[in-house]
């Protein structure tokens, strides 16, 4: 039974008990008030638990053992790829091949055959890619560097740094090339004697109006503009590679 139901039902109990000493009550005071007549009554029992509190503040960190390091996490994403490195240099000669492991299967292609392959291929690569003019093909590397590197670059690839000795060499750099280019050409040993690579001197030109003019007193290389036109620059400054190679 609930507290709630269960009160009425005390009260009428307390009434009765206090109505049964009315008796002698009522010889003294002819009123009977229920609660000061009757005994305090007995503490009830203890209430059920209240509701949870709110949460507390973080505590401060304990003072005991710190626990051993974790191990390492995964490893994270690959990089970006970087740049490709400068060609290695030339390796030697091969040794020479087995005869006994020739796949036959190859053997009706004769030497006139290879050959004339050979030249269908070379026709493509200097129709898409260059320029041949009589015994040189001249090609363009695709990046600018300085003079060195475009020395050292051509070298590695057997072959020279463009250097046009007619009209018609000119032209064929001049469309090779689709920015400045250098060409093979260089004063640097004595200022104003223009010569090639080999130390000869020039017996073609085509300058551009004013030059050369030393600009700055350190002009020492030549680049060939895109009108074909050549004017002398720093050494250190960046142009396009075109190369000659024997054709
Ligand atoms: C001209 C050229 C120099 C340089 C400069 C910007 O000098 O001769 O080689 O290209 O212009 C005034
Ligand atoms: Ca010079
Ligand atoms: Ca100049």
């Amino acid at each position: 039974m609930s507290l709630f139901l269960s009160l009425p039902f005390l009260l009428l109990s307390v009434l009765t008990a206090s109505c049964s000493e009315t008796e002698i009550c009522e010889n003294s005071q002819k009123t009977c008030p229920v609660v000061a007549c009757g005994p305090p009554g007995r503490d009830g029992l203890p209430g059920r638990d209240g509701r949870d509190g709110t949460r507390g503040e973080k505590g401060e960190p304990g003072q005991g053992i710190r626990g051993l390091q974790g191990p390492p996490g995964k490893m994270g994403p690959p990089g970006i790829p970087g740049p490709p490195g400068l060609p290695g240099a030339v390796g030697q000669k091969g040794d020479p091949g087995d005869s006994s492991v020739f796949d036959s299967s190859q053997a009706d292609l004769g030497r006139e055959d290879l050959l004339s392959e050979l030249k269908h291929i070379k026709n493509w690569l200097t129709f898409s890619l260059g320029r041949k003019v009589g015994k040189k093909l001249f090609l363009s590397y695709g990046a600018k560097m300085t003079f060195d590197r475009v020395k050292a670059l051509c070298t590695h690839f057997q072959a020279s740094v463009a250097t046009p000795q007619n009209d018609a060499e000119n032209t064929a750099i001049k469309i090779v090339a689709k920015e400045d280019a250098f060409l093979g050409i260089t004063d640097e040993e004595n200022e104003g004697q223009f010569v090639d690579l080999t130390g000869r001197r020039l017996t073609y030109q085509n300058w551009n109006t004013g030059e050369p003019n030393d600009a700055g007193s350190q002009e020492d290389c030549v680049e060939i503009q895109t009108d074909g036109k050549w004017n002398d620059i720093s050494c250190s400054k960046s142009c396009l590679a075109v190369c000659e190679f024997p054709a």
